[in-house]
C-alpha cells in the first residue's frame, strides 16, 4: 500500500492510531506500530515527565516509527512539547486547538507535525503555517469534538489544501476506509476500535462498554461550556445533562468531569467514568490484536472497490 501519509511516516499502512487520553499509552502505539500502522502515545492531561518514560518504553517496545499526541488545552502543553523535542518521536499529531507556536521548533527537530482540525480555515491556517499534513476530524469521533461531520469536512479540506490529508471520525471498518479516500483522504485515524484492542491496557469494563454499545450511545455533552465532548452514555454524562440544563456555572459543570477519564480507564468505573468514545464505538464487536485491527481496514476493499464500480457503471 502507498500513500501520501504512508509516503510522508514511512509505514506499511495509511493508518494513525488516535491519540486518546489514558487509552492511547506506549504499549497500545507499539502494537499499532509493528502491526504498520503509526502507533500515537497521547499526552492528554498528563505531566512531561510521564510523557517522556511512555516514549521510552514506546522505544524498548518498538523499532518502527511512532508518534505523540499533544493536547493543547493541557495545563502541561508547553513542557510536554519541551520533552517532544528532546525526545524526538517521528510525528507530533496535536488536538483542541492551534499549535502555531510549536511549530518552528518541532520542525528544527525535525519531528513530523500534524494537527487535528476541525474546520477548512483551520487546514488552511495549518498548511500555511508550515504542518506536514492535516486530520480532519469529523463529529462522529469520541472525546473533544467540532461541528462538521467527517463526511463534510474531509473533501472540504481535500480542495482546500496541498498537504496530505487524513480522515478521523466515525471509520469504523474498510466500508469508512473506501469511503474516506472517496473523499480525498490520503490516510485514516481511527481511535474508537483501538480502544479494544488487546495490547491497549484499559480496563476490561471500558471495552465492554464499547463493545455493547448501540448506535445512540455515544452522546456529547458540553455544548454549553464550549468544549463538547463525546463518550457513551452513562450516569456521569446524564448528571452533566442535568447540570447544563439547571444553568450551572461554568466550573461547577467542569468540575464533574475532573478524573472521570482515569476512573474509567484505570477503575473501571462504567457509571461515573468518562467513557470517551465515538460513534463507531456501535460497529466494535470484539476484542482483538491492533494488528488484526489494521489488516480489517484494508484486507478486502478490491470486494467494495469491484461492487461500487459495478453498480455505477
Ligand atoms: O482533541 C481531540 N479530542 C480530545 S482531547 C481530549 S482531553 C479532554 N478531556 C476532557 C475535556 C476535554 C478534553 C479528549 N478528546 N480531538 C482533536 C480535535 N481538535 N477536535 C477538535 C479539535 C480542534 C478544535 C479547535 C482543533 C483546533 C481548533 O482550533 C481552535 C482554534 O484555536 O482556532
Amino acid at each position: 500500500m502507498k500513500t501520501r501519509l504512508t509516503d510522508l511516516l514511512g509505514i506499511e499502512y495509511p493508518i494513525i492510531q488516535g491519540g486518546m487520553a489514558w487509552v492511547a499509552t506506549a504499549e497500545l502505539a507499539a502494537a499499532v506500530s509493528n502491526g504498520g500502522g503509526i502507533g500515537i502515545i497521547a499526552a492528554g492531561g498528563a505531566p512531561a515527565d510521564v510523557v517522556r518514560e511512555q516514549i521510552k518504553k514506546a522505544r524498548t517496545l518498538t523499532d518502527k516509527p511512532f508518534g505523540v499526541n499533544v493536547m493543547l488545552m493541557s495545563p502541561f502543553a508547553d513542557e510536554v512539547m519541551n520533552v517532544v523535542i528532546e525526545e524526538k518521536p517521528d510525528v507530533v499529531i496535536t488536538g483542541a486547538g492551534n499549535p502555531g507556536k510549536y511549530m518552528a521548533d518541532l520542525k528544527a527537530a525535525g519531528i513530523k507535525i500534524m494537527p487535528v482540525i476541525a474546520s477548512v480555515a483551520m487546514a488552511k491556517k495549518m498548511e500555511k503555517d508550515g504542518a506536514d499534513a492535516v486530520i480532519a476530524e469529523g463529529t462522529e469521533a469520541g472525546g473533544h469534538i467540532g461541528e462538521l461531520t467527517t463526511m463534510v469536512l474531509v473533501p472540504q479540506v481535500a480542495d482546500a489544501v496541498e498537504i496530505p490529508v487524513v480522515a478521523a471520525g466515525g471509520i469504523a471498518d474498510k466500508r469508512g476506509a473506501v469511503a474516506a479516500f472517496a473523499l480525498g483522504a490520503d490516510g485514516i485515524q481511527v481511535g474508537t476500535r483501538f480502544i479494544c484492542a488487546e495490547e491497549c491496557i484499559a480496563h476490561d469494563n471500558y471495552k465492554q462498554a464499547v463493545i455493547k454499545a448501540k448506535d445512540r450511545d455515544a452522546v456529547v455533552t458540553g455544548r454549553t461550556t464550549g468544549a463538547p465532548v463525546r463518550a457513551l452514555k452513562n450516569k456521569l454524562t446524564r448528571e452533566y445533562d442535568r447540570l447544563e440544563k439547571s444553568g450551572a456555572s461554568f466550573e461547577e459543570i467542569e468540575q464533574l468531569g475532573v478524573g472521570g477519564l482515569r476512573r474509567a480507564f484505570q477503575e473501571g468505573d462504567v457509571q461515573t467514568g468518562s467513557l470517551m468514545a465515538g460513534q463507531s464505538a456501535a460497529m466494535v464487536t470484539k476484542i482483538e490484536p491492533a494488528a488484526d485491527i489494521i489488516r480489517s481496514y484494508f484486507d478486502g476493499t478490491d470486494e467494495i472497490l469491484d461492487n461500487i464500480s459495478n453498480q455505477l457503471k
